[in-house]
């Protein structure tokens, strides 16, 4: 290299150097995250802030793709492409003081954002909430006026008040007085009619000394089946002696009959026969903690417990689905990107309302589904195929995409309707760490594809464009309480096609199924997947409501993948699951293959390996694993 070359480059890294870090300080009210981050947007215009990658003496301005501004030193080595950028310093810190951000669309981070921390602190809270008020009693009930949100009439299917979640009126109690779960007091289906997309129950179970739905206008059902619960919005109810026979709206209707598993259970005794309840209709508001919205009236009801008062309670309706997108393009992430100490809160999920849920597994809803007659073969030993699915993703409050080390520390997720915190395509590096998460509707974690729409879940999912895939991903001492409290078949932390990422040193429980869920695909031939980890996790109080589970469960080929040192124990024992033997500490499912599992600790050798195929080793687990490795899973204090 060339003395005039050098003294460029030097020049160059000085400039850099001195670059003053920027603070911008927010505050609810006076400042918004958007001004904030246009503010920064601004200033690394006008500064002309240049960053360096320090490996491939290459210069250039990562931060804005503005052709002028990126340039290249002739003869250097390479000229790397934006995505491989690094930032030597976060340079722009936006700090938010204390109070609740409510926001009306989601805050995006684009590539421009690159190098940001955003940094919070007890009290800010980021919140995608309405809060309601001007309560007046009404009998036993009281009742507000549902604002407008964002001009139009706001639905909602989750509520809060003063922090903790209500109960969307239902059949099935809030509370019971021995503290038995109250859905263990969930009537059971007569039958099921597929041809008819009919399913029968209980007359009691619509029409009784108490309430009546017959006539109500947007009841739902809930349906237990196997692993997934279905929310199917009634459409007709029809009486017919000791029974009702209900028919439901398109499009969950015909998906939800079409499809073969998960299904709704019909025995012979009918001692296994599928739970379900009813929820969304007026009639059934009856129980301190339990609302109803009238849609059209814009009217919300509430009975409120005996600790609450509604002329000074704070009630929260979540308005917005995602409270924060990351966002880059393939070719040009978001990069480096912090996020410490920030309170998400109050995201809703809509989907169910509008067209129902029935979901294949881990909360991925079919958009189309039906059955293989004959079944057909496939490949490389995986057993023959009954049906096709196609999936789609619920909506999450924290959305990754397309970007590289992006980071949450310290952060708290809580009162979510669906997943909470989503690291889904193109994601690179980045990690999760010390945070909370809280009262979360589906899937706490969710990281990968599990196919895009238009991909048949049983197929491996390979693409050409290996950055598509979520790639190291580290999630590590985060704490995840009550999740997959709407959608019963959601996950605490869901990788679906992944590759090197590490889920180590968290905790979990009451969750409504799985703890951790990693891989899938139901095949075993090698793809996308590869290289993970799954190491010293604490998991207990798991499956409160769904059995086919384990603490950890695995789907698919993913060579060099290890589930080490990791503590399962104190499942839930549900009455009504339709298995009540279908349940283990950890499950290598259908084409698991080149997973070693290992050194974990269980209270008992209850484990399922089902259809793996090659190169699955199982060593040393159960409870006879060394006290030391026990002591050591889960959250580490520093
Ligand atoms: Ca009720």
């Amino acid at each position: 290299m060339d003395t005039r070359r050098l003294l460029t480059i030097a020049a160059l890294i000085a400039a850099a150097l001195t670059t003053r870090a920027t603070d911008y300080v927010v505050e609810p009210g006076v400042f918004t995250i958007e001004q904030a981050l246009q503010q920064a947007r601004l200033d690394r215009l006008h500064n002309s802030q240049f960053t360096i990658n320090n490996s491939q003496f290459t210069i250039h301005n990562s931060q804005f793709p503005i052709p002028n501004s990126q340039f290249t030193i002739p003869n250097s080595q390479s000229s790397i492409p934006n995505s491989q950028s690094s930032i030597l310093n976060s340079q722009f810190t936006i700090r938010l003081r204390p109070g609740v951000y409510r926001l009306t669309q989601p805050v995006i981070l684009r590539p421009e954002d690159s190098g940001t921390r955003i940094i919070g602190g007890p009290g800010v809270v980021i919140s995608g909430g309405v809060q309601i008020t001007g309560w007046k009693r009404q009998g036993r009930l009281w009742v507000a006026d549902v604002p407008l949100w964002n001009g139009r009439p706001l639905e909602f299917r989750q509520l809060w008040v003063n922090g903790r979640k209500a109960v969307r009126a239902r059949n099935v109690p809030v509370t019971t007085a021995d503290g038995t779960d109250p859905f263990e007091q969930m009537p059971r289906i007569l039958s099921v009619d597929k041809a008819r997309e009919t399913i029968y129950v209980p007359r009691s179970a619509i029409l009784n000394s108490q309430f009546s739905i017959l006539n109500s206008q947007f009841p739902e059902l809930v349906l237990h089946e196997m692993w997934c619960i279905a929310n199917l919005r009634v459409k007709d109810i029809r009486i017919e002696g000791d029974s009702a026979a209900i028919t439901f709206h398109n499009p969950e209707s015909h998906i939800h009959f079409m499809h073969p598993w998960p299904s709704p259970m019909v025995t012979p005794d009918g001692k296994h026969n599928s739970a379900f309840f009813l929820t969304n209709a007026r009639e059934l508001l009856d129980e301190p903690g339990e609302w109803f919205l009238d849609t059209e009236g814009r009217k919300l009801y509430y009975m409120p417990r005996h600790d609450e008062d509604m002329l000074t309670a704070d009630v929260e309706a979540p308005a917005l689905e995602t409270l924060l997108r990351v966002e880059g393009t393939p070719d040009n992430p978001v990069t480096d990107v912090s996020l410490e100490g920030l309170t998400f809160s109050h995201a809703t999920w809509m989907r169910p309302s509008l067209q129902g849920h029935a979901p294949l597994q881990a909360g991925m809803y079919m958009i189309e589904a039906y059955k293989i007659r004959p079944q057909i073969s496939r490949p490389n030993g995986d057993h023959k195929l009954d049906n096709q699915g196609w999936v789609g993703r619920p909506a999450a409050a924290v959305v990754v995409n397309t970007a590289q080390n992006v980071s949450f520390t310290d952060c708290t997720f809580e009162h979510m309707a669906s997943t909470a915190l989503d690291y889904h395509r193109y994601t690179r590096g980045g990690t999760v760490s010390r945070c909370r998460f809280h009262d979360i509707g589906g899937t706490a974690i969710l990281a990968g594809s599990f196919g895009p729409e238009g991909h048949e879940a049983h197929l491996p999912y390979d693409p050409a464009d290996r950055r598509e895939t979520c790639t190291a991903l580290t999630i590590t001492d985060n704490r995840i309480d009550d999740a997959a409290n709407e959608d019963w078949g959601a996950i605490g932390i869901a990788a679906g096609f992944v590759r090197g990422i590490c889920i180590a040193h968290n905790e979990i429980s009451n969750v409504s199924y799985t703890g951790i869920s990693l891989g899938w695909g139901w095949n075993q031939q090698t793809c996308a997947m590869a290289d993970n980890t799954v190491r010293a996790n604490y998991i207990h109080h798991y499956a409160h409501h769904m059995y086919d589970t384990a603490g950890i469960y695995t789907l698919g080929s993913q060579p060099h993948t290890f589930v080490e040192q990791n503590v399962v124990d104190s499942i839930y024992t549900p009455s009504y699951v339709h298995d009540p033997n279908h349940w283990f500490y950890l499950y290598t499912d259908e084409g698991s293959s080149y997973i070693t599992v290992r050194n974990n600790w269980t209270p008992a050798e209850k484990f399922l390996r089902n259809a793996n195929g090659p190169g699955c080793t199982w060593e040393n687990n159960g409870p006879h694993v060394a006290d030391s490795i026990r002591n050591a899973a889960g959250i580490r204090h520093p």
